[in-house]
């Protein structure tokens, strides 16, 4: 694989990083680098997996909630790509072997039913929704302690590693004041609600449509929505049993073996 440019040579040892569960330093520090050029990196390392037969399946939005921007340090809200390998099925158990130091968090999940055009107003990006389903995403920053810059983040595809749907429910009249719990090992670890995503995940969503849209990736029927964290994340050890529990839109859950 052709690895010419610096830009290719990034996202090429983030690739890497990720597929191996290995730690890599920060860009940032080594080279300036701006956000856009951060998400040119991040389209450069999703395109290895894509050439390696993973399948685009949706985007992830992040740092949707004031918990997840002071958790990471971070202040802007940013979008990464999800691929069909990161699918983790509900309720299966995960190997930790194939992570760094993974995190978990509850999150809403959109199905859209149709393309949305770029430019599309909010009324139309919201009807191109055709169910909804508790979620939960397993993230996994590929740099030490998950320090990073907005930019160092980016360019890892916002943490991306995992994710996990609960049931297809059809859209709720209201998205934005649903009870969220995350409960680790039985035991409840964090609870908040959906207000806590932009105010109501429907902002998320919306964004996530801008966002790719003028990125010239505008969203595709079949693909799924994550619209980012409702709480702070909390660590995926191994042994873990976690799940999510959405005000009525169910239950989602994962486990990491012993
Ligand atoms: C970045 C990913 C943020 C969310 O839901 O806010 C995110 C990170 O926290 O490492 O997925
Ligand atoms: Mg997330």
């Amino acid at each position: 694989m052709s690895e010419r440019t610096p830009r290719e040579r990034l996202a090429a040892r983030l690739d890497e990083a990720a597929r191996r569960g290995e730690v890599t330093s920060q860009p940032s520090q080594e080279a300036p680098l701006s956000v856009a050029e951060a998400y040119a990196v991040q389209e450069l390392a999703v395109a290895r997996r894509l050439d390696r037969g993973e399948r685009l399946v949706g985007v992830k939005m992040g740092f949707t909630s004031r918990q997840k921007m002071a958790q990471m340090g971070v202040d802007e809200v940013i979008w990464g790509r999800l691929t069909s390998a990161m699918l983790v099925p509900e309720g299966d158990r995960i190997a930790p072997d194939h992570y760094i130091h993974p995190r978990v968090e509850p999150e809403v999940a959109f199905l859209i039913g149709q393309d949305i055009s770029v430019g599309a107003p909010p009324e139309t990006i919201a009807s191109a929704v055709t169910a909804v389903a508790p979620a939960l995403e397993i993230i996994d920053s590929r740099y030490a302690d998950f320090r990073f810059t907005l930019a160092d983040v980016v360019a890892d595809n916002a943490s991306a590693a995992g994710f996990v749907l609960g049931a297809w429910r059809p859209v709720p009249p209201s998205l934005d004041c649903l009870g969220v719990l995350l409960e680790v090992d039985g035991r409840l670890a964090e609870a908040g609600a959906t207000a806590a995503i932009l105010g109501d995940p429907w902002r998320s969503l919306v964004a996530a449509a801008q966002l790719t849209g003028r990125a010239g990736m505008p969203l595709r029927a079949g693909w799924v929505v994550l619209a980012g964290g409702a709480t702070a994340a909390v660590p995926l050890g191994p042994g873990a049993q976690v799940r999510t529990v959405i005000e009525s839109l169910g239950s989602a859950s994962v486990g990491v073996a012993p």
